[in-house]
């Protein structure tokens, strides 16, 4: 499949199951995009799955082209790629996050966790945590802290 119809299969399915979900009132969809070979992303898609998501994972060997397509800047890039509710959402972002971003719709592209912080979702290694920090992103290229976990 090439980039474009890859991703028009996501959003057709993102519209789709956003259709039912306003129907029957129930979990929030979310595309994950990652390569098949991505452990973290699988533990990050569980993460989600644990926290009320309805999670479509797609395996793809091209998620650099997917980020891009979806305006994700090249300086905030992580392991892997979602798309929720219109928005994009890079790297290891955990649910709260994504939870508050769907109830107050912010106008910007998306969110991103930069890296792969020990101790965020997915990234899970004993009790150990860095602080990181969730960054939204918008059109005209600004960013801003959405988020921070210390
Ligand atoms: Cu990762």
């Amino acid at each position: 499949m090439n980039i474009k119809k890859l991703i028009l299969v996501g959003t057709i399915l993102a519209v789709i199951m956003t259709y039912f979900t306003a129907c029957a009132g129930a979990k929030p969809k979310i595309t994950v995009y990652k390569n098949p070979s991505c452990g973290c992303c699988a533990a990050w898609a569980n993460h989600l799955r644990e926290n009320g998501f309805e999670v479509t994972v797609i395996e793809s060997s091209t998620v650099a082209e997917v980020r891009n397509e979806l305006g994700v800047p090249e300086r905030l890039t992580s392991c892997h790629t979602a798309q929720v509710g219109g928005y994009a959402i890079e790297g290891h972002v955990p649910a709260s996050s994504i939870k508050r971003l769907l109830n107050e719709k912010p106008a910007v592209i998306g969110l991103s966790v930069l890296g792969m912080p020990v101790g965020s979702p997915g990234m899970e290694q004993g009790g150990a945590h860095d602080p990181y920090k969730v960054v939204s992103f918008s059109k005209d290229g600004s960013t801003a802290v959405f988020d921070s976990f210390d």
